[in-house]
């Protein structure tokens, strides 16, 4: 429902990080945390969870481990399907999922309560040889 409120709040997130802040520590944060709630705060919760070592990104190998945790993951190894996972999730390549990136992977294995549209919009197609 909120989806923009979200990235907002995951963008201002992740610049509160790089500039080594606390999240929610200015105005403009709490202002955004009102407006996505308590879910984004499980979601950062989550996310930090994730991230062992504290860097505000999560490897590949912190991955493998909180999949191991959950118990999807026997071993902890980094699978083809970690790797796999961890590259879909990786939108800019930077071989780290940043928490915009968290929040796009968490949404992908987890869309029970919203159905994907796969409307497609055919138009303009078939007219490329009139010249
Ligand atoms: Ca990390
Ligand atoms: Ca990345």
């Amino acid at each position: 429902m909120c989806d923009e409120g979200w990235l907002e709040a995951a963008e201002a997130y992740c610049a509160c990080m790089e500039r080594g802040e606390e999240w929610g520590s200015n105005e403009a944060d709490k202002v955004l945390m009102d407006a996505v709630g308590e879910g984004f705060d499980n979601a950062r919760g989550t996310f930090e969870n994730f991230d062992v070592d504290g860097d505000r990104h999560i490897q590949i190998d912190e991955l493998a481990s909180a999949l191991e945790a959950m118990g999807e993951n026997p071993g902890g190894e980094i699978t083809d399907e970690i790797k796999q996972m961890f590259t879909e999730a990786d939108v800019n390549g930077d071989e780290v999922v940043d928490f915009i990136e968290f929040l796009g992977m968490m949404g992908a294995g987890n869309d029970d309560d919203e159905e994907e549209e796969e409307e497609e919009e055919e138009e303009g197609k078939g007219n490329a040889a009139d010249a």
